[in-house]
């Protein structure tokens, strides 16, 4: 990886990423069901039934990962805490021992010269919660702001950074239209709902955290580049609808106060009443905005079929072991055409890029996260204010619908001993990070 530190711009940081379920073991430590424990105990949903129980066992062995972000000379590491640590039943009293474990997390990053850059939620909806309808639920906002204030009023005097809610388009899309992630649902007015309501929550958190005196405050969306499978109007009007649904539906709530007429066309009978009036508060002011990007997809049109009738491609270029094309140049282009549709000089960071990959040594993840920072370099140069890039992730883990297969980490773990290998991705960052 033939980098330094000086081909990015004064101030660029690096770093890491992870998420609570994915890696701290949720059986531990009195943290309460999410709605991922029922969704994985249920046959069909996830490979092997696999849940985020123990996971890597982060919980017990926090100071050894901290070594190792240090190890590779990260400026930031970007974590999550967990709504059901933090309050078991999703409202109410919060876990003193969740509390705890996330103050002392903050404390060894602080204690290891590294940036606390928080996630409020990533996924593990509290059970209780979720029992009430979850993000389709118009309270979600209210029970969002209470869970942040908590886990603020403990660690938001310490962190570099804070996001309400990682990939919203997953929260909502994939998890209540394609049925793929916890709570497994295939349906549109759900869809709707959850899409609206994760927008206001993250609304509703931003304004909290802000009166809490924290600054630094951002959105992180993923974004997934749609390319039409052929010249024909049909699959680039469906490669438009996609690009909508994905993408320009949360920056268009977040910057623009509005939701793309593709996206209308098909969620507006289902939005719950006054959605309209939400776009005060889903536009509170950002400092910055992450954006998550990993692939591509070639969308076709399915004729006949009710909205969004579009339909994946076969892909055309190389795939990681997820099965997802190897893209890097539309890293280059979200980041431009984020800055020049929605957020101008607001700073952008890649909160998450990275590629699954079981090779050892894993030459071909250094290729990969060198082409990707390759193509941050090109937004640069185009005038993209990009300011960071986080490699998604330190260690291998639980990768939901997918379990302990596909492994994204740039530290091996053995999931019978947990023991922690670093890769050799690892070594090539920690060479010219720590330099
Ligand atoms: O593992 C996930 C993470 O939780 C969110 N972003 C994408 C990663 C890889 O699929």
């Amino acid at each position: 990886m033939d980098f330094t530190r000086a081909d990015f711009p004064d101030g660029f940081r690096f770093g890491v990423a992870t998420s609570a379920y994915q890696i701290e073991g949720h059986q531990f430590g009195g943290a309460g069901q999410t709605h991922w424990d029922s969704f994985a105990a249920t046959p069909g949903n996830v490979v092997r039934f696999e849940n985020g129980a123990v996971a890597c066992d982060h919980y017990h062995r926090m100071d050894e990962d901290l070594d190792l972000i240090q190890g590779l000379g990260a400026d930031v590491y970007r974590f999550s805490t967990s709504w059901a640590r933090v309050m078991p039943e999703g409202t109410g009293a919060a876990n003193a021992e969740g509390l705890d474990f996330y103050d002392r997390l903050v404390d060894g990053l602080l204690a290891r010269g590294i940036s606390p850059a928080l996630t409020l939620y990533h996924w593990e909806l509290p059970q209780a919660l979720a029992d009430k309808g979850g993000w389709r639920n118009a309270d979600m906002p209210d029970w969002f702001a209470d869970y942040t204030e908590t886990i603020i009023g403990r660690i938001g005097d310490r962190i570099w950074s804070a996001a309400p809610i990682n990939e919203p388009w997953c929260v909502g899309w994939l998890s209540h239209f394609d049925g793929h992630h916890a709570p497994g649902l295939r349906d549109i007015r759900a869809t709707a709902r959850a899409m609206h309501h994760v927008l206001v929550s993250h609304g509703r958190a931003t304004q909290v955290m802000k009166a809490m005196g924290v600054g630094n405050l951002g959105a992180v969306c993923n974004m997934e580049w749609a390319t039409p499978a052929s010249d024909a109007p049909e699959d680039i009007a469906a490669a438009r609808r996609y690009d909508a649904i994905y993408n320009r539906f949360f920056m268009g709530g977040l910057f623009k106060g509005a939701y793309p007429d593709d996206v209308l066309e098909g969620l507006e009978p289902h939005l719950p009443h006054g959605w309209q009036d939400d776009f005060p508060v889903i536009q509170s002011p950002l400092d910055w905005v992450g954006v998550n990007y990993y692939t591509r997809k070639r969308i076709a049109a399915v004729e006949g079929a009710p909205w969004p009738a579009y339909a994946e491609a076969p892909t055309e270029g190389p795939t990681t072991d997820m099965g997802w094309e190897i893209y890097p140049d539309a890293l280059c282009d979200f980041l431009t055409r984020t800055a020049r549709e929605y957020t101008g000089d607001l700073p952008l960071f890649v909160t998450e890029n990275g590629m699954a990959s079981g090779a050892a040594p894993d030459e071909d993840r250094i290729q990969y996260l060198a082409e990707h920072l390759m193509a941050v370099r090109a937004a640069v140069a185009d005038g993209a204010p990009v300011a960071g890039y986080f490699v998604w992730s330190l260690m291998d883990n639980y990768e939901w619908a997918l379990g302990y297969e596909k492994r994204f980490g740039l530290v091996h773990v053995d999931f019978e001993t947990l023991a922690r290998t670093p890769k050799a991705s690892y070594h090539a960052l920690a060479d010219w990070w720590r330099r």
